[in-house]
Parts: structure tokens; C-alpha cells; sequence
């Protein structure tokens, strides 16, 4: 349990034996593209991250790597832009993490979310193919794409039923990625992942939304914390160990589709209990439901089996759910903590 106290510092991965290997990463400004970029470089490979233009810089979860990284500018949006790069650059391995990611906004931006998040895929897969078709691919697809699930636990096989313009997007990506593997031969991978979360999480996800919430509250910033449905249940990860798993894939002779899951499921009513408890709170005094975070259509229980990526990977998870919370809560009071000076 921890008050609004204590300073925290990030850690880089250490440097293995691993060949040199060229590795380029969209969304390496997002929370797993950091990750990410912090295991292949711990693994001796030399990192390239795309990053979009913007009026300002937003390479916060990069700025302790940033020196070691080579940043070029392209977009999911722009094709001639992502055949430059890898023309200039010539990646032997290529994480396309880029999406609009957050499930809400899709609604909202259903088209910018299927230009981005699904014919950004096409994109960047013609873009290898053109350019060089040995590059190995790897798809962050998502758990998203089961949506109104067909069985449970979810597995490689489970039909999908996305349930919001991301998930529909998702799936095309997920699509795209099987075709190209199978009409040109790519080394092509999609991987299914299921919620995970870090200190790096955007603002806007429920998990770093409530752990946010609760260092404001210890910190005597709010009293409240609004939130939509309690009782939506989700398989949450934690990212670091799931950038291993993308790392992982791509170490395989053949290209496959993989689920990566804890294998348990919690409520968001869970989530609130251990991360108000982690800092010494009680969540009922605080939460508020606010229709505003309600969905149009749920993703009621998200379950996932990763016995394919345990058994062909060797890929286990390191983090626990209650101490992903926890360290969510440490790190988010910490900052608050810091911004009050
Ligand atoms: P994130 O933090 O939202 O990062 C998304 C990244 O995509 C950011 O770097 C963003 O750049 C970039 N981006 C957005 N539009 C772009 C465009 N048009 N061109 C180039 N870059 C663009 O997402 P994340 O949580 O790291 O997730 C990484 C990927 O995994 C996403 O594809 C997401 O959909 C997928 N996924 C995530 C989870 C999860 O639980 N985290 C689970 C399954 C799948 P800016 O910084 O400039 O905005
Ligand atoms: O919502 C519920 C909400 O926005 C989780 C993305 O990384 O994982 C993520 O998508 C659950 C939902 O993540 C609030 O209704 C309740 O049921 O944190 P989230 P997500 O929609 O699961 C998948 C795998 C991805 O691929 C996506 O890119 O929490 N919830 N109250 C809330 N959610 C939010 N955001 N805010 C609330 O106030």
C-alpha cells in the first residue's frame, strides 16, 4: 500500500548476443512501440522507428532511448512514404504497430480508424512486397476481433465478431496479413493480442485511466473518478512481456498466426478494488458511473488460450495482474507527486 510518496526510474533491457538485425517499428511512440524498441535493442539490433508528423513532439516513452534509435518520418496514411523508408533503411524485420488504437474514438472515427488501422496494413505490406519481400512482418492484431465471442477461452481458431469500427478494422488488418502470406509468400505474422497494459498506457484506457485516478485522489487532486461499464471483464497483460512475444514470432522459420493471453479474466470492478487498495483507498467512496464511457456495442468477456505461443514460442508471462496494477498505481503517483513538485 502507498500514500502520494517515492521516486521510480525506467530500465533498458541488457544487451545479448543476438546478431545485428535491422528492425523498423511503426508506433514507436505508442506504449508498445517503446517496449519494443527497448528489447531489439537490448537484443543488439539496430532500431528504426517511423513516427508521423506532428506540430509538437511527443516522443515522451522514447526520450530515454531516443539517442540510440534513428527516428524517420512516414505515415500509414501515405504508401510513397513508407516505400522511402524502406527502400532508405532496408529493415529486415518490420512491427507494424501504428493504429488509431483506442476503441472508443472508432465510433467517432470510424473512417480515419479503417484508413489507419486496416488499410494502413495494406499499405505497409505492399510497401515490403514492392521493396523486399524477404522483410519479415509482424501484425499487431487484437483480441478485439473476437468481440462478441463465439467460445471461451479464445483461441488462433475462434471465429470472429468485432463489435466496434476497430475491431471491424482489426479484422481486415488480421485478413490482409494471412493473404499476403499466402498470395506472395511473405514472411507475414499476425498476432492476436489480448488487453496489456503498462505505466506507458495512454491516459484514456481504462487501466492507466484508473490508476491515473488514483494517484490524483491520494494526492488530494480529485475526490472522483468516472468511469463507464463495471462489469466489462478483460485478459490484462503487461506490455513488456507481450513485446517479447511479437520479438518472438518473427525467431520462427515460418510465419503463423498466435494468441497471447494471461488466461484469466477480470472485471474493471477488480481492477478499481486493487488499485484504489494499492493506495491505501476505498474504491466504492470514489467511483462514479457516467453514461458518457458506455459503449454502443461491448466486448462483455475477453478470454484468451496462448497454449500455441507457450508450446511453439516458449512465450510465458513474467507479470501477474495484481502486480501490474499495483506498479501502474506506483508510477502514476509518483508522477503525480512530481508534477506537484
Ligand atoms: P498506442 O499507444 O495507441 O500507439 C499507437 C501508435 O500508432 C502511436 O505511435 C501513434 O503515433 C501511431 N500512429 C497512429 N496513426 C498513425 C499513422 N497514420 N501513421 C503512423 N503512425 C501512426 O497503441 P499500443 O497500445 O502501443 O498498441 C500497439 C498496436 O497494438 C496497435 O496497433 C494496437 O491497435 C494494437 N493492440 C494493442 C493492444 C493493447 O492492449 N495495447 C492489444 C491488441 C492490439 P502518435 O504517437 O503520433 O499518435
Ligand atoms: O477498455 C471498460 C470498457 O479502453 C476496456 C486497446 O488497446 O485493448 C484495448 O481496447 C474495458 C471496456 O480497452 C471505462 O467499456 C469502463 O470494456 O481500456 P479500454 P479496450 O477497449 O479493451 C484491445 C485489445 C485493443 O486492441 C485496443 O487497441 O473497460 N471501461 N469504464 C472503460 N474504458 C475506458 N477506456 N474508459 C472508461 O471510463
Amino acid at each position: 500500500m502507498r500514500g502520494c510518496t517515492r521516486a521510480r526510474s525506467a530500465t533498458v533491457a541488457p544487451v545479448s548476443a543476438t546478431a545485428a538485425k535491422r528492425a523498423l517499428i511503426t508506433g514507436v511512440t505508442g506504449q508498445d512501440g517503446s517496449y519494443l524498441a527497448e528489447l531489439l535493442l537490448g537484443h543488439g539490433y539496430t532500431v528504426i522507428g517511423v513516427v508521423r508528423r506532428s506540430s509538437t513532439l511527443n516522443f515522451e516513452r522514447i526520450a530515454h532511448i531516443q539517442d540510440r534509435i534513428t527516428l524517420v518520418p512516414a505515415d500509414l496514411l501515405d504508401e510513397v512514404s513508407l516505400i522511402e523508408v524502406l527502400r532508405d533503411h532496408q529493415p529486415t524485420e518490420v512491427y507494424n504497430l501504428a493504429a488509431q488504437s483506442f476503441v472508443q474514438t472508432s465510433w467517432s472515427q470510424p473512417v480515419l480508424t479503417g484508413e489507419t488501422t486496416a488499410l494502413g496494413v495494406t499499405r505497409i505490406l505492399d510497401a515490403i512486397r514492392i521493396v523486399d519481400p524477404e522483410i519479415r512482418f509482424y501484425q499487431a492484431s487484437s483480441s478485439e476481433m473476437f468481440g462478441k465471442v463465439h467460445e471461451v477461452p479464445q483461441k488462433e481458431t475462434t471465429p470472429f465478431y468485432p463489435r466496434s469500427p476497430y475491431g471491424v478494422a482489426k479484422v481486415y488488418g488480421h485478413w490482409i496479413t494471412v493473404n499476403y502470406r499466402e498470395s506472395y509468400d511473405l514472411h507475414a505474422t499476425s498476432g492476436m493480442l489480448f488487453n496489456h497494459e503498462s505505466p506507458r498506457r495512454g491516459l484514456e484506457f481504462v487501466t492507466r485511466k484508473v490508476s491515473h485516478g488514483v494517484a490524483r485522489i491520494a494526492c488530494g487532486l480529485d475526490d472522483k473518478l468516472a468511469l463507464g461499464n463495471l462489469d466489462s471483464q478483460r485478459d490484462w497483460g503487461y506490455a513488456a512481456d507481450y513485446v517479447r512475444a511479437m520479438w518472438l514470432m518473427l525467431q520462427q522459420d515460418e510465419p503463423a498466426d498466435y494468441v497471447v493471453a494471461t488466461g484469466e479474466t477480470h472485471s474493471v470492478r477488480e481492477l478499481c478494488e486493487l488499485a484504489f487498495a494499492a493506495a491505501g483507498l476505498d474504491w466504492e467512496q470514489h467511483v462514479v458511473v457516467d453514461e458518457r464511457f458506455l459503449r454502443p456495442a461491448e466486448v462483455d468477456l475477453l478470454v484468451g488460450d496462448a497454449t500455441k505461443a507457450h508450446e511453439t514460442l516458449g512465450w510465458r508471462r513474467e507479470v501477474d495482474f495484481p502486480h501490474l496494477v499495483e506498479t501502474m498505481v506506483e508510477a502514476d503517483l509518483d508522477l503525480v507527486r512530481a508534477q506537484l513538485g
